[in-house]
C-alpha cells in the first residue's frame, strides 16, 4: 500500500464525535503497551502520527486516522492496565464495546498480543468476544524482535492455542518494520473485497424491473 496521505482526525471521547462519511475501517485493539500506536506508525511509515502515550492506560479516547482519504485506522483504548481502578477498566471496555457494536463498515479487527507472553485472561476474553460478535479478526503478535527467530513459531503457536483461534496470525516488529507488508497484504485484500461490495440493497420496490401488476379485481 502506498500511503500518500495519513492524517490524524480526532480523539473521540463520545460516539457523536466519531467521524462520518462511511469510509471502511480497521480497528486495532490490545492490552495497554502491547504496541498499537507503534504498529500504526510502522504501517503508515510515520514516526509519530499515533501518539505513543506517556501515561499508559489513561487514554480513553478512540483515535481515528484517515488514510489516502480511502479508509481509516481506529486506535482503540488499551485494556488491562493494572494501575487503573476497576471502574475505569470497565469504562474502557464499554468504550471499546460501543465502537465494535456500532453500525460502521468495520472490515477487520487487528487484535494485538505481545509475542513474548502467554495471552492473559483478558486477551482470551477479548478474543472470544470478537468471535462472538462475528467480526473478522487478525491476530498480530507484536515485538517479535524481542525474541529469537527460532522461537517465533513456538510463541505464535502458543498464542493460537490460548486464544483458540483460527483467524490469521501475523508476527510483526514495528521497530524493525518486519511483518508490516504481510499486514498490508491482508488489509488490501479486505479493501478490495469491500469495494466489490455486497449486493446493493435497494429500498423496497426498487429491486429489478417492475413486475406485472396484479390484474384489477384480483386477490
Ligand atoms: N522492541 C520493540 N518495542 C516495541 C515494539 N512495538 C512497540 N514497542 C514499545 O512498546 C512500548 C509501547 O508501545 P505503544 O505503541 O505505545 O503501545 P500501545 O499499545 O499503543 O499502548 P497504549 O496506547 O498505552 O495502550 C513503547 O515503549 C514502544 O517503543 C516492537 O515491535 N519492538
Ligand atoms: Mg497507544
Amino acid at each position: 500500500m502506498k500511503v500518500k496521505r495519513a492524517e490524524f482526525e480526532i480523539s473521540a471521547v463520545r460516539p457523536d464525535q466519531w467521524p462520518g462519511g462511511g469510509l471502511p475501517e480497521f480497528a486495532f485493539v490490545g492490552r495497554s503497551n502491547v504496541g498499537k500506536s507503534s504498529l500504526l506508525n510502522a504501517l503508515l511509515q510515520r514516526k509519530s502520527l499515533a501518539r505513543v502515550s506517556a501515561t499508559p492506560g489513561k487514554t480513553q479516547q478512540i483515535n481515528f486516522y484517515r488514510i489516502n482519504d480511502a479508509f481509516r485506522f481506529v486506535d482503540l483504548p488499551g485494556y488491562g492496565y493494572a494501575a487503573v481502578s476497576k471502574s475505569t477498566r470497565n469504562q474502557f471496555i464499554r468504550f471499546i464495546e460501543r465502537y465494535l457494536t456500532a453500525d460502521r463498515p468495520l472490515l477487520r479487527v487487528m487484535h494485538l498480543i505481545d509475542i513474548r507472553h502467554e495471552p492473559t485472561e483478558q486477551d482470551v476474553q477479548m478474543h472470544q468476544w470478537l468471535i462472538d460478535l462475528e467480526l473478522p479478526v487478525c491476530v498480530v503478535a507484536t515485538k517479535r524482535d524481542k525474541i529469537s527467530r527460532g522461537a517465533i513459531q513456538r510463541h505464535t503457536a502458543r498464542i493460537r492455542t490460548a486464544l483458540r483461534t483460527s483467524w490469521p496470525l501475523i508476527a510483526v516488529s514495528s521497530v524493525q518494520r518486519e511483518g508490516t507488508d504481510d499486514v498490508w497484504t491482508l488489509l488490501e485484500d479486505d479493501l478490495a473485497r469491500w469495494r466489490e461490495g455486497p449486493p446493493t440493497e435497494h429500498p423496497d420496490g426498487e429491486v429489478g424491473p417492475p413486475g406485472p401488476k396484479d390484474p384489477p379485481g384480483a386477490g
